[in-house]
């Protein structure tokens, strides 16, 4: 490419490569420039919206610099690359985390302070990009950021929503969903209006055979949508890798208004086309673990899947490789259930269109993808009717029953005497209507299908996909434990912690590289002045919670009590409810005491905060309850500081960083089985807070890595969940907890409100069989939480766990993830840039 462009140009293009800033004064003059010329303000109407623009832009500068670079070496090198095919990326701010990564806020932070403005201010006017509902959007999200970092080749695909996440509020107790329109001014993305693919739904199916009597199909008619690409910058930590993520945004493929329509004067009809187009990548399902079949969400994953397939299709054409070399140049993995039509859609590119066999296509198909699983709740396991199938995708349907039929035909082959094997394994589920069932599509459609935890990875072996690990053998179902990215999770939400402990980690910030070197702070574990600025970075962090929850929901709190917190989506599983029961019940406890006997008591903050999916009736109730709750004892004079009950408001990225930071102990007390990892567990720990938990997902390994000593767990096992379900409903009597029965008489008094409003949370425990174990788990709930609070009031030995926990962390980065991913399932080297020895000071 390079060697077509004439000698005297190449030199004109050279003599004027650009560059970004590299020092403070560089800065402040690129922040001017385009305060003045971008924006068209000047000193005297710059306000922290226009200076947060400014010095956005002043930062993508650099990025772009380094991403077209990065871009440039990747096509040159020709190497293979790796596809992260997700529907949502929680990617939350990004000018904090360019400025870390890039290894320039100190620079940022004195270059603003001479213009006038403070940058933490200037990091606050960002709005969270919300692309996800939860775990696994903000999963993808680290993902990103961990491939940049190790220099791996390699690209996010997604939907450029126009309405993330909705906003939560909160109003006289309940919460009520506010759309969250976000991207009025999004300095990161660069929409590529030359990036266009065309995608075709509805229509028939027409086949004709040639001389030879090789049949093809043509999916001919129907309707086209366009979709256009969004480029994201993604910085790598100390490196100058910058890889790309790009959204989708539809749009009508005309691009232009009916004039017919228009001047015969039906003006509603005229935008008509436009506007249904536009729909398709309108708004993110704002359920998390939930499926609901909705024709749009189909609508949506097609669209996304088979423009992204195009696009790498088109890149991979453009080597001029034979197609077997397809899978050794390209790696798709699948982020759960929802980019599934990906495998029927390049087997039906190769085969329809390029014209290769079946076998031939099928195979290329199958080494090129993975799958992940990240949930083995039934509610949440995708399944499409056929019939909308049949309408929408018409051509794709028939490939799957092809698809499933050599399956099942190489199924009989193996398990002969298993008739049953094949109804249960068909990836069409014969019910009434038939299903098109997701998972099995993608486990037979990819070489290799992980799980998330160890638990939940034999959970899957042994439950929900036992006939597939019979027929393909246990190889192709592997485990890859989840991970955070420690340059979010602890450099930018904790920087003091983060700078304490570089301090012991090698005196650089090299362990956000390697998080394994957080072992060496744990030879500081008994240096009373390591120890006594640990507690101070606790104590401050908690001290901006609290004045954060004084601000935002008028209630006084105070630094010195027990943090406890637990953030997450609104949840049965998760057990919320639980939870508030276990405050009701100390609540109660409390006012049975003398006043000389609360003085004595641990005083605690209970922290909650996350999204109930607006149609999901009963997680509303549990809000509601919390708010209630808080209300009555919030306001109870005996009760003081003793006991505090805090809901905070749209829980989100940006909050998260807030609020992680400044917890002493979280809960993570999901029913045993059901959580498939969590992830913030992890980033919990990271930041010096003890967890409270079941054993469950990742807590699980969190307690290998750290020592049992260092966490409170509690609970029923996994493996004993179908029994006591069971009894439940079969043994006879349920019998409900006794301290649990006070806490419902207590709502059923009237305490909290009106009893009829929380009726539906006593009843689901109560009456219809406790599917969550409530009940079974409450008093060994209680009785742990009482040992919580005996170990923090030694603050001495609660700061030991702290930090030991932290140092034995190591293991949870999704760098370490990341390169299992590369090495197991991938198959992808990094490609490292001649500079990789950063451009930032950490290296
Ligand atoms: C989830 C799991 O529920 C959660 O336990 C896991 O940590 C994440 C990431 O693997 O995936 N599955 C799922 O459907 N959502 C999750 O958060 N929404």
């Amino acid at each position: 490419v390079e060697a077509s462009i004439p000698e005297p140009q190449r030199q004109a293009w050279l003599k004027h490569q650009i560059t970004g800033f590299e020092d403070k004064d560089d800065f402040e003059k690129q922040v001017v420039r385009h305060v003045e010329t971008t924006l068209a303000r000047s000193m005297f109407n710059c306000d922290e919206t226009a200076a947060y623009a400014a010095t956005s832009l002043a930062f993508r500068d650099r990025l772009v610099i380094e991403w077209n670079r990065t871009q440039q070496r990747q096509t040159f090198a020709d190497s293979k690359r790796v596809y992260y095919l997700s529907l949502e990326f929680l990617m939350g701010r990004a000018l904090d985390n360019a400025m870390l990564n890039i290894g320039l806020k100190d620079v940022a932070q004195s270059g603003l302070s001479d213009l006038g403005f403070r940058v933490e201010d200037i990091i606050q006017q960002e709005h969270d990009a919300a692309l996800g509902n939860g775990g696994l959007g903000r999963l993808a999200a680290c993902f990103l950021d961990s491939l940049a970092s190790l220099n791996y080749p390699a690209w996010g695909y997604g939907l450029r929503y126009r309405y993330g996440i909705f906003k939560q509020e909160i109003i006289d107790g309940y919460q009520v969903e506010v759309p969250d329109y976000w991207l009025d001014f999004n300095p990161w993305e660069f929409p590529r209006h030359d990036v266009t693919v065309d995608i075709q739904f509805y229509g028939s199916v027409n086949k004709t055979t040639d001389d030879t009597g090789k049949i093809t199909a043509h999916w001919e008619g129907g309707d086209t949508v366009r979709a256009v690409a969004y480029d994201v910058p993604i910085p790598g930590f100390a490196t100058p890798s910058t890889n790309n993520l790009r959204l989708w945004s539809s749009k009508a493929a005309s691009g232009e208004f009916d004039f017919q329509k228009f001047n015969n004067g039906d003006y509603e009809s005229s935008v008509g086309d436009q506007q249904r187009a536009e729909t398709i990548s309108a708004v993110l399902y704002p359920n998390d673990n939930l499926d609901r079949g909705k024709e749009l969400r189909l609508k949506q994953q097609y669209f996304w899947v088979a423009a992204s397939l195009y696009d790498i299709v088109r890149r991979f054409k453009k080597t001029k490789r034979a197609w077997r070399e397809f899978p050794d140049q390209v790696a798709i993995q699948l982020n759960d259930t929802h980019p599934t039509l990906a495998i029927v859609e390049l087997q039906r590119i190769l085969i329809d269109l390029e014209g290769l066999d079946w076998d031939d296509a099928w195979s290329i198909v199958q080494k090129t993808f993975g799958y992940t699983n990240h949930t083995v709740l039934p509610e949440a396991l995708e399944k499409w009717s056929v019939g909308l199938f049949q309408h929408l995708l018409p051509r794709h349907l028939q490939i799957i029953y092809d698809i499933n039929m050599y399956f099942l035909q190489f199924v009989e082959r193996s398990f002969p005497q298993d008739r049953d094997m094949l109804r249960r394994v068909s990836i069409i589920e014969e019910s009434q209507p038939k299903m098109v069932r997701m998972a099995y599509l993608a486990i037979v459609g990819s070489h290799k299908v992980n799980g998330v935890a160890e638990l939940h990875s034999d959970l899957i072996r042994t439950t929900i996909f036992k006939d597939f690990v019979a027929i393909y053998g246990p190889d192709k179902f592997v485990n890859v434990t989840n991970g955070i990215t420690p340059r979010r999770w602890l450099h930018q939400a904790n920087p003091g912690l983060s700078d304490l402990i570089a301090s012991k980690a090698g005196g650089s910030e090299h362990f956000l590289k390697d998080l394994t070197l957080l072992n060496k702070i744990e030879l500081s574990v008994d240096d009373p002045a390591f120890r006594k600025e640990w507690a101070a970075i606790k104590l401050a962090n908690k001290t901006r919670l609290a004045d954060y929850i004084k601000a935002t929901t008028g209630v006084e709190v105070s630094p010195k009590a027990l943090f406890d917190v637990q953030v997450k989506r609104i949840h049965e599983y998760k057990r919320q409810q639980m939870n508030i029961f276990g405050v009701i019940h100390r609540y109660l406890t409390l006012k049975a005491q003398t006043p000389a006997e609360r003085k004595k008591a641990q005083p605690r903050v209970n922290i909650f905060g996350g999204k109930a999916a607006p149609g999901y009736w009963m997680a509303k109730q549990i809000i509601h309850l919390i708010n209630s709750v808080g209300a009555v004892v919030n306001n109870d004079p005996d009760i003081g500081d003793a006991l505090k009950v805090i809901f905070l408001e749209d829980y989100n990225v940006s909050k998260a960083e807030m609020i992680i930071p400044a917890s002493d102990l979280s809960e993570h007390i999901s029913t045993a089985g059901t959580e498939a990892s969590g992830t913030s567990n992890m980033k919990f720990v990271l930041n010096g807070g003890l967890i409270i938990g079941t054993c469950d997902g990742a807590n699980i390994e969190i307690t290998r890595e750290i020592g049992e000593e260092n966490i409170f767990l509690f609970g029923n096992l996994a493996e004993d969940v179908d029994d006591l379900r069971h009894n439940h409903t079969y043994g006879g009597d349920h019998k409900v907890d006794a301290s649990l029965q006070k806490v419902f008489a207590a709502i059923e008094s009237g305490t909290f409100g009106s009893a009829q409003d929380f009726s539906g949370m006593i009843t689901a425990v109560r009456d219809h069989g406790d599917f969550y174990l409530v009940s079974d788990d409450f008093h060994s709930y209680l009785e742990t939480q009482d040992l919580v609070d005996k170990v923090y009031a030694d603050q001495e030995t609660w700061v030991t766990k702290c930090i030991t926990s932290v140092a034995r962390m190591g293991f949870f980065s999704s760098d370490r993830c990341i390169n299992e991913y590369a090495e197991e399932i991938w198959n992808i080297e990094p490609l490292k840039p001649e500079s990789a020895a950063g451009i930032s000071k950490g290296e």
